[in-house]
């Protein structure tokens, strides 16, 4: 397992990188450029990045993400022109030691959230929290609003300005997509992009839908054992895994997380992690806890002894944290909290090891 942080570049991320090396145990970044979705990551810019990382101490095997252009996941034909750019960018960022790209496939919202920094009134820290009633007032372009308005002036991931100038046009164009039609784009992407990977000793790594459920009608293909097990198999390759997001996929109660693991960890579909609590709170309600498993609903003590058991060495990182400590920090993505979870997880991971050794 090697343990890694996201990071959003020197000139987005208030963490600078020496703070990130001073976490015990950190050996790297899930890491990215600003790069609008569809756009080649220019030689100069990856270059300058991964020099950057490694100067301070730390590797970069592992980019989040290359957003995948629209256009792909609506199937249009300007959609080959998008596919070669990232056929491009996985063959540059392979020359610079990259080998797990995470991404996702879930049309025009990545992640989403109903309040970015919901009181835990237990202890005053905030998190992020869901609650599909508030997103029933609100639709689309209000939580947008919303979202850009309670995010402590940074951008968050997925919601690249850009991309939401275009937003009415773009949930215009997913008027009558079906699923079935979604996971055939999502074939046509793999088919372009997955032999490219198998040369340059890439993974593609796909994140889950979060929350684990469709919204505003949206069709969404990635948030169950079942989606995944249609996914992988759409073209069936090591290069083709998942990065196995416990919080989103745990968003949902129906979802065994530490089975989940051990079945694509046994398949080896398991590109990367993101290891981190949820608390639910009713039917498509939640809020993110603390890592440890006494502070939320999913046993990480479970997660990561499945991880131990079926994929030893794949990328973890911590994944959202609370705010605390009064730090004003791109929301779930402060270094307090963070910090605090990849320690927990460490320590997991020792014990898990230890006990093992002392076993046998
Ligand atoms: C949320 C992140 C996601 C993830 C993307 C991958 O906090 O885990 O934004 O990076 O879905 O493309």
């Amino acid at each position: 397992m090697k343990m890694t942080f996201r990071w959003y570049g020197s000139k987005a991320d208030p963490i600078p990188l020496r703070y990130i090396k001073q976490i015990p145990g950190m050996t790297g970044l899930m890491g990215l450029l600003d790069k609008p979705a569809g756009a080649v990551w220019e030689e100069d810019e990856v270059r300058a990045l991964v020099h950057e990382v490694h100067e301070a101490g730390l590797e970069l095997e592992v980019i989040e993400s290359v957003n995948v252009h629209e256009d792909i996941k609506l199937g249009l034909p300007s959609r080959d022109a998008y596919i070669e750019n990232y056929r491009a960018t996985i063959r540059r960022l392979a020359r610079y030691g990259v080998k797990v790209i995470v991404y996702n496939f879930m049309p025009v919202f990545d992640w989403l959230r109903t309040d970015l920094a919901r009181l835990i009134p237990e202890d005053g820290s905030n998190s992020l929290y869901f609650d599909e009633k508030d997103l029933g007032e609100m639709g689309p372009l209000e939580i947008v609003r919303r979202t850009a308005d309670g995010s402590n002036g940074f951008t968050l991931p997925g919601w690249e300005p850009e991309r939401l100038s275009q937003l009415e046009e773009t949930l215009r164009g997913y008027e009558g997509m079906t699923d079935d039609r979604l996971r055939e784009n999502f074939r046509y992407f793999l088919d372009g992009v997955i032999p490219v990977c198998e040369e340059a000793g890439v993974r593609m790594a796909c994140h889950p839908d979060d929350p684990a459920w469709p919204i505003f009608g949206l069709p969404r293909i990635a948030h169950s054992q079942a989606d995944f097990d249609q996914l992988v198999a759409l073209h069936d390759s090591p290069a083709n895994t998942l990065c196995l997001c416990t919080g989103s996929l745990g968003s949902d109660p129906a979802n065994d997380v530490p089975a989940m693991i051990r079945h694509f960890g046994q398949m080896n579909r398991i590109g990367a992690m993101h290891v981190r609590n949820v608390k639910h709170l009713g039917y498509h309600h939640f809020r993110e806890a603390a890592h440890l498993s006494s502070e939320g609903d999913l046993d990480l003590y479970a997660i990561m002894k499945a991880v131990h058991d079926c994929c030893p060495d794949t990328y973890i990182r911590p994944d959202h944290g609370r705010m605390i400590w009064d730090e004003q920090g791109r929301p779930g993505y402060g270094l307090y909290d963070r910090a605090l979870g990849a320690a927990y997880l460490n320590g997991l991971w020792e014990a898990i090891e230890k006990r093992e050794e002392f076993s046998s």
